[in-house]
């Protein structure tokens, strides 16, 4: 069995730290198992979300949607993507005319085969991070963004990854690549599973192959944690 698992509101809340307790259990339930992330984010952040031992010890880290890999602190692949002046002017509109009013900054973030772009800004509290993500549950800002993009610019993709911000990527360089170097009976955890969200494609892939696979959809890693120790 290989063990895919997303890591914001997967195995940590989305940007925090993982619980102290989880990662223990974590770090011993991954033993002797076939175990691989995917993730939106990049490796700076994930280790200092999960740590580096846990980092170091799966199988394989797929970081910026699979867009670069990582093999045991080895770095394996990676792509690049960068906007071009039409698309970051679409975003920049958004931006400007964005209904939710405070700014904080570092709107575009540039990663490894990836651009992440956020309304409010990747530089906000944690307290104003909740507060955009409650907002946009409501509102539909990033999925309207998203939805955008894609019709009027049909060589990229836009996903919503965590809580206040969108993953853009080449069309099909989506989390679902990673699919193509795992074989086997495939167990997934996401949080953003359902359509519009970046785990989504890996979800519907696997679907569609019609591989053996089982898809375990958690609100948070709380419910992460329980199903594990079940398995
Ligand atoms: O910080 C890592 C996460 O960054 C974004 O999420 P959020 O909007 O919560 O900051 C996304 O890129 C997500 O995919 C990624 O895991």
């Amino acid at each position: 069995m290989n063990y895919i698992f997303d890591i914001d509101g997967t195995l940590t809340p989305s940007r925090l730290p993982i619980d102290p307790e989880f990662s223990v259990f974590f770090k011993q339930w991954i033993k002797h198992k076939d175990v691989y992330l995917v993730t939106g984010s990049d490796k700076e952040k994930t280790i200092e979300q999960i740590g580096i031992n846990i980092w170091e010890n799966v199988n394989k880290v797929y970081q910026s949607c699979g867009n670069q890999i990582w093999q045991k602190g080895q770095l394996i692949r990676e792509s690049s993507f960068s906007l071009n002046d039409n698309v970051k002017h679409e975003l920049q509109n958004f931006l400007n005319n964005s209904k939710w009013l405070e700014k904080f900054g570092n709107h575009f973030e540039q990663r490894v085969g990836l651009v992440n772009f956020s309304t409010i800004g990747r530089n906000c509290t944690q307290k104003k991070r909740e507060e955009y993500y409650i907002w946009d549950t409501q509102n539909k800002e990033r999925e309207k963004i998203c939805q955008y993009i894609m019709k009027h610019f049909p060589d990229i993709e836009a996903a919503i990854g965590g809580q206040i911000s969108i993953d853009i990527y080449e069309k099909g360089k989506n989390k679902a690549q990673v699919l193509d170097e795992i074989a086997g009976e495939i167990s997934f955890f996401g949080d953003k599973m359902d359509e519009g969200g970046n785990d989504y494609p890996i979800a519907k892939r696997l679907q569609f192959e019609n591989r053996p696979h089982t898809l375990f959809k958690v609100k948070n890693p709380i419910e992460t944690w329980d199903i594990l120790k079940k398995i």
